[in-house]
């Protein structure tokens, strides 16, 4: 595998998505926004709002549009520049979907059933589940691959698909004796931030879809309501610990840390140097303003920006078209190679 990342010799290129389903949250923001926000000086990044992938599961039409526009908001009050970065939605793109259905011939059901977010989300009603929701990680590679990404910077929560991606991507290039057609994508999911837990539960991911709002600080959310949330947060009997492996056994307490860190650009050993030996009030309390000054210019520039759908829309199509520009060859180069009559 590593031989092969290797050998691919075009650009390089970062690709991810977010899905317009919900307020994002502070996991979204560290496991990926703020990684997007470092990538965009370094190379050519497209970053688009995965709205096919949303409507694996039910969506109101009434609502999906302003949903979008309200992570493209996100993208761009965290500091993604569209005159840098390629922000647009994966529906108004056809090559995401063409691409998809080519890739549902390479891939194996064996490989499906073995990825554990399906399992995670269809729970016991799997067999209620739609087909898209089981197929998801195969458009998820067909985002990536259409491309032609090299980097995806992901929370760890994707670790699994993005290896799936590049089952598909070596299958492809095997089976059509295609080689090093399509790269073998490298994750960025290491760093802080890579897997924040919720604030109610330190096993459990920080996620939009955790029916307790108390369990994640929102992107949207004011001074006050993230003041309380912190307050709140599931902490345990115990004080602070001085050092990493006073963290043992205490996810909870693990994630308020790796947070703060992540928040302030600092490391956790660093932090329980300073709070180590105290109770948790004084750290709640700082961490908290630390939350606050990262977050509230964020979203008051997403209020901004929201105020002007027009303009949004205008972001988004124009870098549709670049998305399509690149995309296009890409995926007619594939038809070329599957052998298809006029291609
Ligand atoms: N808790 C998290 N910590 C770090 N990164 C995270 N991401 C999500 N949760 C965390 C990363 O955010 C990006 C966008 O995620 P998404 O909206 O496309 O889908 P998701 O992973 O399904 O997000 P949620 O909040 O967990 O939604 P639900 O509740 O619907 O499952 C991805 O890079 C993801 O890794």
């Amino acid at each position: 595998m590593a031989d092969d990342t290797q050998a691919y010799k075009g650009p390089k290129r970062v690709f991810s998505g977010v899905q317009p389903t919900g307020d994002l949250h502070l996991g979204n923001y560290l496991g990926a926004l703020k990684k997007f926000v470092a990538l965009q000086d370094d190379m050519e990044c497209v970053y688009c709002i995965v709205d096919l992938h949303a409507i694996t599961v039910w969506q109101d039409p009434k609502e999906l549009a302003d949903q979008t526009r309200q992570i493209a908001a996100a993208y761009l009050a965290s500091g993604v520049d569209p005159a840098k970065a390629i922000v647009y939605n994966q529906s108004a793109v056809r090559a995401h979907s063409e691409l998809a259905w080519y890739f549902n011939c390479v891939a194996r059901i064996g490989w499906l059933n073995r990825m554990t977010q399906f399992k995670d989300k269809a729970g016991k009603n799997s067999e209620k589940m739609s087909v898209g929701l089981y197929d998801y990680p195969v458009l998820q590679a067909a985002d990536i691959l259409a491309f032609k990404a090299t980097h995806v910077p992901v929370g760890e929560d994707q670790k699994q698909h993005l290896e799936l991606t590049r089952d598909i991507a070596a299958k492809f290039n095997h089976d059509f004796n295609a080689p090093n057609f399509f790269p073998l994508c490298e994750p960025l999911i290491k760093g802080p931030g890579a897997r924040i837990m919720s604030l109610r539960d330190g096993t459990a991911k920080m996620s939009k879809s955790d029916p307790s709002d108390n369990s994640r600080i929102n992107l949207t959310d004011d001074a006050d309501k993230i003041a309380k949330k912190i307050r709140k947060a599931k902490t345990d009997a115990g004080e602070m610990p001085a050092d990493i492996e006073g963290l043992e056994g205490r996810p909870e307490i693990a994630n308020l840390v790796g947070i703060y860190a992540a928040l302030a650009e600092r490391t956790d050993a660093d932090i329980l140097a300073q709070y180590g030996g105290q109770g948790f009030g004084g750290f709640k309390s700082d961490l908290a303003d630390v939350a606050v000054a990262a977050l509230q210019p964020i979203t008051d520039l997403m209020v901004r920006y929201l105020s002007d759908p027009e303009e949004l829309n205008r972001i988004l199509a124009k870098a549709a078209d670049r998305a399509t520009e690149i995309a296009d060859p890409i995926v007619a180069d594939v038809r070329k190679i599957i052998g298809f009559c006029g291609s």
